[in-house]
């Protein structure tokens, strides 16, 4: 095998052999979007959560140098518990392998790994996006997705972000977004972000019939946003949510943090500021999203 190959876990390998129906799941939500010690259970709860709706779960980061599709279990303890755990972009995979650190893989390396693996489905929290305030900064899971054929399920884009210049962003990409069973944009930690999406695919079914559509026509290559929002008596409370946000984008300024950095602060901040009612939000619909992705894993593997 060449030095900088993908490797593949076991279950994975077997799995892409016999067409088992395959969901990718990223980890820089494990090593720093999700606080210790419970990101480690968090994780593993994910993976259940892919396994209890048919499909294996394909956890994508790098372990000294090398991009691992399915980590196993001391893989993920590593990357849940180790202190120099790089944040690693598409753009950074190439120098990481080449300096042969541990790095957690964003929804924009993600999902080119699991596009370059073939696998179709990925499940995560919430996207990166286009970020409030003067400097600008943008994800670039944006510019990622639209190069990319994959279905991302996740529960819309951060709240934390301007969230009406990211749909823009992603309708100048290419990158369709479609509600699960809504034609509102979900806000992430609360169930609606206040604008309106063009589509809805109501079941798993149809979900992959736009994915095969997709391929057959031939068209776009971009990926097919899947937004799932958690239940009104899920989300976190809109009126606490507002009030953090604004507290954290103060925070923010004061103390300086820019750059990559920016997403993990404001998550932290939010956690500690509620008292963990927002990471058992964020817990909630992560294990929703990876449960729809296995869903339509399943339901593209059968046609
Ligand atoms: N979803 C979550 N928590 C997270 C993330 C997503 O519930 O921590 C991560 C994803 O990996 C996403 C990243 O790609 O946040 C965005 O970081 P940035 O804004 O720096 O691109
Ligand atoms: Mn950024």
């Amino acid at each position: 095998m060449r030095e900088f190959d993908i490797a593949y876990g076991d279950e994975v390998a077997r799995a892409r052999r016999d067409g088992t129906p395959i969901v990718a799941l990223e980890t820089t939500i494990v090593s720093h979007g999700l606080p210790r010690p419970d990101n480690l259970a968090v994780a593993r709860q994910i993976e259940q959560a892919v396994r209890d709706n048919g499909a294996v779960p394909a956890t994508i980061g790098m372990l000294g140098g090398r991009i691992v599709v399915g980590i196993d279990d001391e893989q993920l303890t590593r990357l849940a518990t180790a202190d120099n755990v790089a944040k690693l972009s598409v753009r950074d995979l190439a120098v990481a392998a080449a300096t042969g650190v541990d790095g957690a893989t964003t929804v924009a390396g993600t999902s080119a790994i699991a596009a370059a693996a073939g696998i179709g489905v990925f499940a995560t929290g919430g996207l990166g996006g286009v970020h409030r305030g003067a400097a600008y900064d943008e994800s670039a899971d944006l510019v990622t997705l639209s190069r990319c054929p994959i279905a991302v399920v996740c529960a819309g884009v951060k709240s934390i972000l301007d969230v009406g210049a990211t749909l823009e962003r992603l309708e100048t990409l290419g990158v369709n977004v479609a509600g699960y069973r809504t034609t509102r944009f979900p806000g992430f930690f609360i169930t609606d972000s206040g604008f309106a999406l063009d589509w809805s695919l109501d079941s798993p079914e149809r979900i992959a019939a736009a994915l095969r559509a997709q391929r057959e026509q031939g068209l776009h290559r971009g990926a097919l946003i899947v937004a799932n929002p958690l239940p009104v008596d899920q989300q976190l409370d809109p009126v606490l949510h507002d009030r953090v946000l604004e507290e954290g984008l103060a925070k923010l300024d004061s103390e300086g943090i820019t750059g990559k950095a920016v997403t993990p602060f404001l998550l932290s901040h939010f956690h500690s500021a509620t008292q963990g009612r927002s990471l058992a939000v964020n817990v909630r619909l992560i294990l929703r999203n990876a449960a729809l992705a296995a869903q339509i894993a399943v339901a593209a593997a059968n046609k």
